[in-house]
């Protein structure tokens, strides 16, 4: 469990963004990451535009916007708009993509496409299922970034979570040869692995290990969907699990009062960590 404060990891974590992001958390008092699963483009940047004081990041899911032949957005128009909102108001983008291919194709599928992924998204994920190549893959095209004359070394610095756990029912990630797995492809990739996904800490705090780990399935008001989801609540996630950041979607976007409900989890989730480094 760390107890070391987001503060002094932001000093020292072994990646750029992950020194950007905890120094942001830290700044801004929130471990909060908004999860935006709606499919109207405008609909995601004006809720994005209204909690963005509240949150450290924004995960997406770019490939579940609907852009119709008359939508007022392009998809570059859309990315560029969120990425101004992001600088104006200090937080960054994960696209929760998963990606899960051999290294060649993913490189494609995080570089190019319609989405151009690597160009806007300071944070991805990925499985470490098809083994080490997808890493290499996915780092190639981020080592590549062109970096902008007037920008800062962290506007194009990138990081990869790798998926140790999932939240939802069943899920196959319950084998701890596959987990230590992940976590020692991790520690051969430190300066691009930023972290992972996972319901608590990972790694070796005693060795010096700084992982980031951020978790989904978090709700106040719920424990769970129809379609397997299991929530817990912020305190659990930070507190007694020793997670970094907590994933709240529907629990924020699905409330009447969004942004009221957006600052309670922050205040959860930010109290659950002052207690957590306090004990
Ligand atoms: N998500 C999970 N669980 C996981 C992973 C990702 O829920 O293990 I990896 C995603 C799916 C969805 C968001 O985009 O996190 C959770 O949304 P809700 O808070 O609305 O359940």
């Amino acid at each position: 469990m760390s107890a070391q404060s987001y503060a002094s990891r932001a000093e020292t974590h072994p990646t750029v963004i992950g020194r950007h992001l905890l120094s942001i958390i830290s700044s801004k008092r929130t471990n909060l990451c908004l999860s935006i699963d709606v499919t109207s483009p405008t609909k995601v940047l004006d809720i994005v535009g209204t909690l963005a004081p509240k949150i450290c990041l924004v995960k997406t899911h770019i490939d579940i916007l609907t852009f119709p032949p008359d939508s007022p957005l392009s998809i570059p128009e859309f990315t560029s708009a969120l990425s101004s909102l992001a600088k104006e108001h200090n937080f960054l983008i994960f696209e929760d993509r998963k990606f899960a291919d051999i290294g060649n194709t993913v490189s494609h599928q995080y570089g190019g496409g319609i989405y151009r992924i690597a160009d806007w998204a300071h944070i991805t994920n990925a499985h470490s299922l098809p083994g080490e190549g997808i890493i290499q893959g996915l780092q190639k095209v981020a080592d590549a970034l062109p970096l902008s004359p007037q920008g800062q070394p962290e506007d194009t610095a990138r990081g990869l979570l790798l998926l140790e756990e999932m939240s939802s029912a069943g899920n196959l990630f319950n084998s701890s040869g596959y987990r230590s797995s992940t976590l020692e492809m991790a520690r051969r990739n430190k300066n691009f692995v930023m972290g992972f996904i996972a319901m608590g800490k990972v790694g070796d705090e005693k060795e010096g290990e700084d992982w980031i780990v951020m978790t989904p399935g978090v709700n106040i008001a719920s424990t769970g969907d129809a379609l397997g989801q299991q929530y817990k609540t912020p305190e659990y996630v930070i507190r007694e699990r020793g997670s970094d950041v907590i994933i709240v979607g529907r629990g924020i976007y699905g409330s009447e009062d969004m942004l009221g409900t957006a600052e309670e989890y922050r205040r959860r989730g930010w109290e659950a960590y002052e207690n957590r480094i306090k004990a």
